[in-house]
Parts: C-alpha cells; sequence; structure tokens
C-alpha cells in the first residue's frame, strides 16, 4: 500500500460537493488515512503553488485557492499517486475522462475541484505541508 495527498479545493467545499467527491474517492478504493478541514493563508498557498510562480495564472491561483476552506486528505490504495492522477482526470474538466472527479464536478480549469500529488516525492512533501507526524495515520 501506499498513500498520496489530495485536496478538496474551495469550488468544491464551497458548492457543497466535497461529501460527494470523498464517497468517489472510497468507492474507487481509497482509503482515507487523515484529513482536515482548513483555510489557506496567501503565504500558505504561494508555498504550495511556488512551481507555478512564474506562470500567468498564478495570482488568480493563490487568490481563489485561499477564497475558502478547503479538504486536504492522505489518501491510501496501491499505486496510490497515479491510480489518484487517472481517477481525478485532467486539469482543465473540459479534457478530462468521463467519470472522473473534474470531469464531474470541476467548474473550470482553474477551480478544479481538486489536486493530487503528481509524484511519490511530491506527496511526501504536501503530504507534511498538511500534516503533523501524529496525524499521518498508517506511515
Ligand atoms: P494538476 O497537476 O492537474 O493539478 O495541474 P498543474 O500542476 O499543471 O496546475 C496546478 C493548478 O494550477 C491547477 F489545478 C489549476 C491551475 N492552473 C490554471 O489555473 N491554469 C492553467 O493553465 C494551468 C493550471
Amino acid at each position: 500500500m501506499s498513500q498520496t495527498l489530495a485536496i478538496i479545493k474551495p469550488d468544491a467545499v464551497a458548492a457543497g460537493t466535497a461529501g460527494k467527491i470523498l464517497a468517489h474517492l472510497e468507492a474507487a478504493g481509497f482509503r482515507v488515512r487523515s484529513l482536515k478541514m482548513t483555510r489557506l493563508t496567501a503565504d500558505q498557498a504561494g508555498r504550495f503553488y511556488a512551481v507555478h510562480r512564474e506562470r500567468p495564472f498564478y495570482g488568480s491561483l493563490v487568490a481563489y485557492m485561499t477564497s475558502g476552506p478547503c479538504i486536504p486528505m492522505i489518501l491510501e490504495a496501491e499505486d496510490a499517486v497515479p491510480k489518484l492522477r487517472e481517477t481525478i482526470g485532467a486539469t482543465d474538466p473540459a479534457e478530462a475522462a468521463e467519470g472522473t472527479v473534474r470531469k464531474l464536478y470541476a467548474e473550470s480549469k482553474e477551480r478544479n475541484a481538486i489536486h493530487a500529488s503528481d509524484s511519490p516525492e511530491n506527496a511526501a512533501i504536501e503530504t507534511a505541508f498538511f500534516f503533523a507526524t501524529q496525524d499521518r495515520i498508517g506511515l
């Protein structure tokens, strides 16, 4: 078993679809190992998406990610990182496969309902970003 980090983003929390997304992830075979609701500060969102700092959408992305609460969680499954990327679908819901979380619940390429780590290395970094050691269940 392996773990990855997901975030149900502010658009989905505001739309009231967080529970449906959680049920979708569990039905897809993921176990929730830790979960909380938090509202990111601009500093936190900026650091989380630092890789995109030079991109034109960076300011807008940080504003969106701080616009309301989000739900970071640790998910566990076999090959959790690639499995979750497949389950959530492409960044832009217009390009996401049928039945994926983003196809079903995302509003737009920016307001796209969910984040998932893109590598085991980033999963470890992003998990530590949100969860203290004692809250990382099953590690
Ligand atoms: P993903 O790994 O699918 O979340 O996508 P990226 O790491 O490429 O992008 C991170 C976030 O930046 C996306 F979830 C939404 C935002 N983004 C935009 O708003 N516009 C873009 O053109 C690309 C990404």
